[in-house]
């Protein structure tokens, strides 16, 4: 009888419709609404997953800790620096002594294109007991290549300051990022090493060390640590993803199929910008001397974009690691608050702060700001 009605009262079919019509209304806004909450949960949890998920804390390995065991291994900390910074380095250094290194002395190799002061070397090894050695780069690590046309560059320093580039004019510069990119780590002083800290004079640390990083990436299989990463000046590097592509072309065996190639770019047909900002580095140094590093930045070297353009060793190093290695071989150490103005990471786990380790400001952390890439790693 009902049925019946239904299908022959013009009036029902309508209301029947239309109440079809509501619910599906209705159906629609509460499955957009649940995709929504989905959605900033993955967004607010991709961090945290990746401290459970992904993260190795060298803070709950004991044996790490300084107190236990304050061993060294073969490392050395990497200062490239000019005479005029001895200043700025002194300041920097009695921080990093006294966060980290008066807990292991390891040794420190100074590095300048020029010869250091007699003063410099004094008033430097005064700050550490640490052993200090200083080296001069010799002119074939900081200098013209003869393929290089030096006209061709000078008229590109000049090309680049008129458009307000950083460092744009600037030569110096240039041997300085091609040093280290394809270089430090094969100075006669750094030769004997296999792990190295990056330092540079100005740099603020802002929590207590209390383990050896290098002992903590030599027991996991750790390439690579960083503490912040950004993006890169576009007008710097014009034509090193075009080079870098030909690279991974002509020589595809030295491509890792499991890299973790998404955080540079993530259709492979251009580059992201993103980089390990290099100022900070704690690595494995056997990583640049291997033959597929040494044929990568030779064949960038050859390019000329070292000088003709103005690539920097951050992005270059970074391109490197992010083509060779897998995730798991870089790490970022969230516990060494830093600073490299005008960035700096700061830990902002309350327990940093609550147990003294920390004395920076939490909410000025680079992590997960614009123009930081580290939220994309976090979510890789
Ligand atoms: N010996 C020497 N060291 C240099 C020269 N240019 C730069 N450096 C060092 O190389 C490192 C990087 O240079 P910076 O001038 O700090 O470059 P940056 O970090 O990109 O830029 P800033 O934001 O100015 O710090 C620092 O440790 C400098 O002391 C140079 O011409 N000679
Ligand atoms: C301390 O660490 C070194 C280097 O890893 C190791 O060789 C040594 O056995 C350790 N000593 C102790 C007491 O654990
Ligand atoms: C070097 O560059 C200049 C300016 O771009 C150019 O005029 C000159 O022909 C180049 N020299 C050589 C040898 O290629
Ligand atoms: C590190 O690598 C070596 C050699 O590839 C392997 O034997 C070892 O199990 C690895 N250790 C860790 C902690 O991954
Ligand atoms: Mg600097």
């Amino acid at each position: 009888m009902m049925g019946k009605l239904i299908r022959k009262h013009p009036m029902t079919r309508i209301h029947y419709s239309r109440y079809l019509f509501f619910s599906f209304i209705i159906i629609i806004i509460m499955f957009s609404y649940f995709i929504s909450l989905i959605d900033i949960s993955i967004f607010q949890s991709e961090r945290q997953l990746f401290f459970e998920t992904q993260y190795i804390d060298p803070l709950k390995d004991p044996s790490l800790n300084y107190r236990n065991n304050n061993t060294r291994v073969n490392g050395v900390i990497i200062v490239l620096v000019r005479n005029a910074e001895l200043h700025a380095l002194r300041e920097t250094m009695v921080h990093f002594e006294d966060r980290w290194n008066k807990k292991y002395h390891y040794p420190y190799v100074f590095l300048n294109d020029e010869d250091f002061t007699e003063e410099f070397k004094k008033l430097v090894s005064i700050i550490t007991d640490s052993e200090t050695f200083y080296g001069k780069i010799p002119k074939r690590m900081w200098g013209y290549p003869h393929w290089i046309n030096q006209t061709k560059a000078a008229e590109s320093r000049k090309d680049m300051e008129s458009k307000n580039v950083i460092y744009g004019g600037s030569e110096s510069y240039r041997h300085m990022c091609r040093f280290n990119s394809g270089f430090f780590f094969r100075h006669e002083l750094i030769e004997k090493y296999d792990f190295y800290w990056r330092l540079e004079p100005g740099v603020e640390f802002l929590c207590d060390i209390d383990y050896d990083p290098f002992r903590f990436i030599q027991n996991n299989n750790i390439t690579y640590g960083f503490t912040i990463s950004l993006l890169e000046l576009p007008e710097t590097i014009p034509t090193l993803w075009k080079t870098v592509t030909e690279f991974s072309k002509k020589y595809p065996q030295y491509i890792n199929k499991r890299s973790v190639s998404r955080f540079i770019s993530s259709s492979g047909a251009t580059y992201n910008g993103c980089h390990f900002w290099s100022n900070f580095e704690i690595g494995n140094l056997n990583f640049w001397r291997s033959e597929r590093y040494l044929k990568f930045f030779n064949y960038l070297d050859q390019a000329g974009g070292f000088f003709y353009e103005r690539w920097g060793d951050a992005p270059v190093h970074s391109i490197a690691l992010a083509l060779f290695l897998e995730k798991s071989q870089i790490h970022f150490f969230n516990d060494i608050g830093y600073k490299h103005s005008p960035f700096q990471h700061c830990p902002i786990e309350k327990k940093f702060h609550e147990s003294g380790k920390c004395y920076c400001d939490p909410t000025e952390n680079f992590d997960v700001t614009y123009g930081s890439c580290t939220k994309n790693w976090f979510a890789l």
